[in-house]
Order: C-alpha cells, then structure tokens, then sequence
C-alpha cells in the first residue's frame, strides 16, 4: 500500500507540484466522461506536459505513485477516480478533486458508483439498485493475510482445524464425530460407536500400537482385524500393520497436540472418496475425432488426464486402506444427437486406460423433445436446469447412490455442480479452465453491447453462483486466482465490479479465501515425450506427418506450401478463436523479413471454408486468415493445416518440428493456462508463449522457454528472429533451450502430483465444510435467492430456439 501510505503521511501530497498535476488532471475532466487504463493516463501525461522534467516531477511524486500502481481510472467531471492495485490482491479506491486536487479514500462501492455514471446515470445514482455482496457471509470464515499464500488453500485450512480442534480435548470432538460418521454402502470404517469420545478412542489407540508394535510390519489386515474390532476399530486404517499403526500414530499425535503436516496426512488417508463426478457440459466431449472443434479443446484433453490420474490414486489409496472397493468416476457431458461421426450421440462410453471411469451422457431435453446440435458455450444457459435434474437422476442410478465427490469444469460445468451439489449435500470443486471476464475488456460494465454475442450476464452470474457455492477451487497457476504484479488474476478480476442495470457486486470472492487451491495439470508423457527418445517415437505417423508438412498440392487438410524445407518451422496450434491470436502470429510473421527469411510457419487450426463453421469466432478468423496470406504474399512460407484430432499424430507433428530445430508459439491475447504451451516443452520443443495469463508462470523468460508480448508484435517477432539467429551463430543454443524447458516440465507439471493434491483437497474441504455449517448452509441460502431470482431469469430470457420468443432486452 505504498502510495496510500505516501499520500497518508502528506496530506498536501497531490498538490506538490500543484501546477503542472492540475494542467494533467485538468485535461482528462476537459475530456468527459470516461474510463481510462494505465497505458491511456500515460499517454495523456506525455500530451498534457510537453516538458520532460515537469513529467518526471510529476511521476516521482504521490501522484506517480498512485498511477504506477493504477489498473484504471474512471473521469467523471469534476473528479478522477482511481483503482490501485499495488501487490496481487490489495485493491484501493482513490478519488480526487480534478480542481484543487484534494483526495480522499473511497470504497469499492463508491468507486463502482462513480465507474457507472460514465455508463448508466439513472442506475449510479439508484439508491436501491442491486448490490451483491457474497462476503457478508464470510466474516467469521478465516483467511490469508500474504499474497504469497494465495493458491496454498489446503495447507492453510489444515492449519486452522489444527488451531479448532487443539486447545482441549473437547475440542477435537467434531473429528470424533465426523469419523463415526464414516460408513460406505452400510458399512461402517475408521471406528464404532464403542470410541465415541476423546478420552476413550485415544486410549485404545495407545492399546492397539503397542499390540501392532508386536506384530510383522506386512501382516495383513484380516490377521489382526477382530482384535481391532474388539477395541472399538473398523475397517479403513491400512492394509498391513505398519500402515494401520502409522495411521494410528498420525491420529494420537492429532488429539494430543494438533498440527497441519499431521492434519494433512491424516485426511489424505480417510476412507471417505470412492465415487467421482466431473461435470463438463459443453462442446464435443469424446476420446477422438473432436479437438479443435469449436469449444472444444484444453478441457477434454484436461479432464481425460485427469480421470486417469485420479482413478488410479483412488486405486492406490484404497488398497493401502485395506479395503476391497471399486472407485467410480462418471464424467458427465452434454449427449449430442447430430455428432456427425464422433461418439457425443453415445450415452455410456468407458474411458481409455482406465478400468472404473465412464463418460456419461445426458441430452439435452426441452419441452418438444430432445436437442440436437450443438449449441455453443455462450448460449447454453437455458437448458442447464433441466440438464442437471437428469444428470442427478442418470447419477444416483448407476454410482447407486450419491457420489463423494463432485467437480464442476468452466462457467456451465460448474453452475451444474453447484445445483447438484448442493441438493446431494456432497463435496463439491471447480475448476474454471478460463473465466471469460477477463478475456474481454470491460466486458462487466459493457455487458449490453456484448450479451447479443456472448450472454455474459447470464455467465458471470453463473461463475459467481458456482465459485461463491464451491467448498473448493481447483486452479491451474497463481495468476489465474491473483495474477502477477501488474495483471489482475482471472479470480480477482471478480472481487468488485458491476454490470449497470443488472448488479453491482460489492464483493464476489475473495481471493484470499483459503478455497483457492493450485494444482497444475500435466501432459500425458506416455504420449507427448522428448523428440530424442528415438526409440519410443511414433514413426508410424511419419510419412503422414511428412505429407502433412511438406506436399506441394492443397487439398482437405492443408493449404499452402513451403517451398524451403531446409528452414526451421515456426509452429502454432489452436482453436481458431479470436483469443488465441492465430491471425495475429500470421501477421507478425508476414510483416517481419528477417523472420521470413529464417524460418517456415506451420498453423494447425480450424478449417479454411468459413461455411463449414457454425461457430461465429471462427468463422471471422478464418475469413482473415485468407487474407493475411494474401495480404502478406506468404504463399511458399506458410502451410495452414485444418483442426487436428488424434493426439498421439499431433505429439509425433510437435517432435517432428523439434527434427527442424523449429520453435512452438504460443501467441494468444490471453491465455488461461495453455496445455499446447506444455505439450510442446514435453516433447523438447523450444516454446515461444504469451506473457497474458498462465504460460508467464509455466515458462521462465530466457531460461525455459520465451515470453511474447501479444500486444506488440514486432517485439515479439523479432524476439523469436533473435532466437533462431543465436542459433545459427551457436549450434549448441537450441538444444539448451530445448533442455531446459523438459527440465521445468519434470519439476512441475506432472497429473501424479495434481492427483495427489486434488483427492488431499476433497477430504480436507468435506470435514472442512462440516466444521463451518452454519455458514455454509446461510451462505447457501443466499446463493439459492440469487439463483432464483437472477440466473433463472437471465437463462430465461435467452429462451429456448422454437419454444418461447426471447424478450427485446433485459429489464433493470
Ligand atoms: N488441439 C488439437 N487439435 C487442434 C487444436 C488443439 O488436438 O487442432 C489440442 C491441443 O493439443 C491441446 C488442446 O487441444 O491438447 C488445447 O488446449 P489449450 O489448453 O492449449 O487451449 P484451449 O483450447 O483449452 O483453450
Ligand atoms: C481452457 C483454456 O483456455 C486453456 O488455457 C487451458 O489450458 C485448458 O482449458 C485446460 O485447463
């Protein structure tokens, strides 16, 4: 909070160099009503104050404190409002008198007060228009104080039931009782009635480790079970005696001096996760045949990985706690009739690799019958009700019951968890995948002019809904939950702000709750692996991968040619939606010689009639491929190859570009997390990747990999010319690159990891919400009245195609 506390300790702090602040401030007021980003206020200082020591003294001062750590200013004559953000999290409302520059500290209401009279006067200045305010029920809800500890969610609510249930031993009861709560199909596990308080289970578990102490370290449960048994014990401990003694260590230590390492570990052995539903509605969910279709990427590849991941530490954990069960995981999508050649139209699927884990899917089923195209993510609000009121039914059918544990993916997966959820009374996660507010600028206060394309009313309103309801929130980086230092994170870009004439949210998560958790996903490496693990290459795919690259002739697949194949290929992979930038690299590339001259550019995305896609995006970026290829005379450097379906052909194309000592790019204006950017570093590529969003964490400047600016080009450009220059001068450059980008992956990104911290994260979060049920269930209650009242309306309005007209606007 630096310039607060400069501004604090001086009063008179703005008026320093009174003159020249007032000429600056003079002439955003001279310009009207307005909202204004850093870069904006900056360039308007350079014009207000032509002399350059006059803009220095002017910067050194509270004032250029203030701007440096500005995210936006909002103008409305006589006053400059503005927000700061100085360390991830810490926001502050500044507003100051343009006239005689007096300031004062404002709250995040009265900025989002000022912020709306530049877009709606009549809903500013309503005293009663509707304000959102989730935090109220969170007051007595501990949380982080350091930036530094967003995203370690788990170690800290382990930490705060170790100071609940520490104190006396009367304090730990609400653990006694939770572990006689514990049964699966009827069966009672951990203890019985016998051990219903403190004082008797830690008795009998001094008792029993004395016995297992006398036993061989491998004996098997069933040897000793009755013994157990006769002490109060049931099944669930271990399946050797050394297992179940060190449980029964982990638990005495527990009741007699809690700590959180303790804590942790005594969860994450509970027999208490057996059955797993992963909610994902949208796009095309299959095993082939559908990447690259529209909405249809990351999160299939994601959530397949991730089913096998968990299903087998479900597995592991199981057997050690002696117990026989099978785990189900079902992940539940959208059933899509007219699925044109892949499997959506199919409801049960078993999943690859795996022996307990199915895709379940559910249609989506109106009043005139079922639905059968594909809808895209922007319009599926309307049917997601009855979506899950059928999921719910198909679930408890075939898990038999009520599942452990479930987990929401994107804005519609996770509004569906939350409704499902909450009527089972089970555990629930989410995982955002991306949270479209922050790929669209100022798309909350501008949600009018954009709702005809993207409904982010009814979106936003859904995310609020499902990242307010969840117990916990699975993200893949620290950014997306609280950015970097001068980037909002996607979370935190939900802390405040309004959408005029719907709701101001005066506080919608914070991200400092002990919810939020970081466990990055991986890529599987039994498919994308080193392009030097000869042995192990698919060189099956080879000659077709040859064509891919290299034919002369156009046809379905690819269009374009490179007439130099003793060049390096720059390559690119991705949806074709605007975000991804797929255009933007072609341009860059098509402007920048030097780059032209050093290497080919290879883009796998989309198709190359626009007719063919039903998906607006797409369709306009695929129109201005053809025109930047045309534009930018790249005929002979470029080869656009059409989407891409089979992974194990798409890892063997990322080796194949390593063969030309080629580079990944990674271009997009935003980018959630970014699995293509770790699926190139795995198979040794050395990778180019935005610095807008998760691949900044995932690559380190110069040292794994590159950073590239989106927004500029011909930095970025010749950045990558750079590169392949060094090369030529050092031979060994590459290969260091390619090196030390394998090396980061190895250390942090692998799903054995992710799986561990996902299940650790289900059972500290199922006795965590225990301990604070009342909030929860008041919380709730909200959650419920803002449902009703607000989603159920939106989705409403959106209307079904053919079974009500959509209303000409949405009402205030
Ligand atoms: N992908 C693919 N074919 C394509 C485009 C993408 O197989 O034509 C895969 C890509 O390999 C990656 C996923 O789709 O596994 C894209 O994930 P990412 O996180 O990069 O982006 P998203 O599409 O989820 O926004
Ligand atoms: C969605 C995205 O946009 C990507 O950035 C992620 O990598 C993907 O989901 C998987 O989480």
């Amino acid at each position: 909070m630096a310039s607060v506390a400069a501004v604090d300790t001086k009063p008179d702090a703005l008026g320093q160099t009174p003159d020249h602040t007032k000429r600056y401030f003079a002439r955003f007021t001279g310009m009207g009503k307005r909202l204004m980003k850093l870069q904006q206020l900056m360039d308007e200082l350079e014009k207000a104050i032509e002399d350059k020591d006059e803009r220095s003294q002017i910067l050194e001062g509270s004032i250029g404190e203030i701007l440096y750590s500005t995210q936006e200013a909002a103008i409305v004559p006589p006053y400059v409002a503005f927000t700061t953000r100085h360390i991830p999290g810490i926001w502050e409302y500044i507003k100051v008198h343009a006239g005689d520059l007096s300031w004062e500290i404002i709250t995040s209401t009265d900025y989002l007060k000022i912020k709306e009279m530049i877009f709606d006067e009549n809903w500013a200045k309503d005293e009663n228009a509707l304000e959102i305010d989730f935090g109220a029920f969170d007051v007595s809800t501990p949380k982080l104080a350091l930036s530094s500890s967003i995203g370690n969610g788990v170690g800290y609510v382990s930490k705060f039931m170790t100071s609940i249930l520490g104190g006396n031993t009367e304090s730990a009861q609400p653990l006694i009782d939770y572990l006689l709560s514990l049964e699966h199909n009827g069966e009672k596990l951990m203890i019985n009635e016998t051990l219903n308080s403190v004082a008797k289970l830690q008795e009998v578990l001094v008792m029993a480790q004395i016995f297992l102490s006398s036993l061989p370290k491998d004996s098997p449960y069933q040897n000793f079970e009755q013994r157990l048994k006769d002490w109060g014990f049931e099944k669930g401990w271990g399946d050797n005696a050394e297992r179940v003694k060190e449980t029964m260590r982990i638990l005495s230590e527990i009741l007699q001096a809690p700590d959180p390492i303790n804590m942790e570990a005594f969860f994450s052995r509970l027999p208490v996760i057996y059955n797993i539903v992963i909610f994902s509605v949208h796009g095309y969910f299959g095993q082939a045949d559908v990447l690259g279709l529209p909405d249809t990427g990351g999160q299939v590849v994601y959530i397949l990985d991730q089913v096998r991941a968990l299903e087998e530490e479900l597995l592991l954990r199981i057997k050690q706690q002696g117990l026989n069960e099978k785990p189900k995981i079902l992940v539940v999508t959208r059933l899509i009739p007219d699925a044109k050649g892949n499997t959506c139209n199919q409801e049960m699927e078993p999943i690859a690799n795996t022996m307990h884990s199915h895709i379940l899917r559910v249609p989506f089923n109106m009043e005139k019958g079922v639905l059968g195209p594909w809808v895209s993510r922007f319009d599926i609000y309307p049917y997601l009700e009855r979506f899950s009121q059928d999921a719910t039914a198909r679930i408890l059918e075939l898990m038999e019951g009520k599942p452990d544990l479930i987990i929401g993916n994107y804005t519609d997966g996770n509004l569906v968890a939350s409704l499902v959820a909450s009527k089972l009374g089970v555990t629930q996660g989410t995982i955002a995948h991306a949270l479209e507010k922050t790929k669209y600028e100022d798309s909350d206060v501008k949600w009018r002019d954009l709702d005809s394309k993207y409904q982010f009313s009814c979106q936003f309103t859904a995310d609020m809904i499902a990242m307010n309801a969840a117990d916990f929130i699975i993200t893949s980086t620290y950014q997306e939950i609280a950015g970097s230092k001068n980037r909002p994170g996607q979370y935190e870009s939900h802390v405040a702000f309004t959408m005029p004439g719907l709701y101001r949210v005066v506080s919608g998560i914070n991200v400092f709750d002990p919810k939020f958790n970081i466990a990055s996903p991986g890529a599987d490496q039994s498919v994308y692996f080193p392009f030097t693990e000869k042995q192990k290459r698919f060189v099956g795919f080879q000659p077709a991968i040859e064509e891919l690259l290299y034919s002369k002739e156009d046809n379905e697949e690819h269009i374009g040619f490179l007439a130099d194949r003793k060049k390096p290929i720059i390559f690119s992979m991705a949806r074709l939606d605007i975000v991804k930038n797929i255009t933007g690299l072609t341009e860059w590339y098509g402007k920048n010689k030097r780059l032209r001259n050093l290497v080919n550019l290879v883009i796998v995305g989309g198709f190359f009639d626009p007719s063919k896609s039903k998906d607006r995006e797409e369709m306009s970026e695929i129109q201005k491929m053809h025109r930047l290829i045309e534009k930018y005379e790249l005929t002979g450097q470029i080869r656009w190859i059409a989407a891409q379906t089979d992974r194990n052909r798409n890892s063997e194309l990322y080796r194949c570009i390593a063969d030309t000592k080629g580079a990944f790019v990674q271009p997009a204006l935003y980018e959630a997390f970014g699995l293509t950017v770790i699926e190139a570093m795995n198979c040794g590529l050395p990778t180019f990747a935005t610095n807008q969003g998760g691949p900044a964490e995932i690559i380190v400047d110069r040292i794994s990999g590159f950073h590239i600016d989106p927004n500029n080009g011909d930095e970025s450009s010749n950045k990558i010319a750079d590169f392949f220059e060094r090369c030529q001068r050092d031979s060994r450059y590459w290969n260091r690159m390619s090196r030390t980008g394998l090396k980061r992956i190895y250390e942090c990104y692998t799903w054995k990891i992710y799986a561990n911290k996902v299940l650790n994260m289900g059972l500290v979060y199922g006795f965590w919400k225990q301990l604070n049920r009342v909030q929860k269930q008041a919380k709730q209650r909200y959650i419920d009245v803002f449902y009703n009242l607000q989603f159920r309306q939106l989705a409403k309005n959106l209307g079904i195609p053919g079974e009500e007209s959509k209303p000409e606007a949405q009402e205030p």
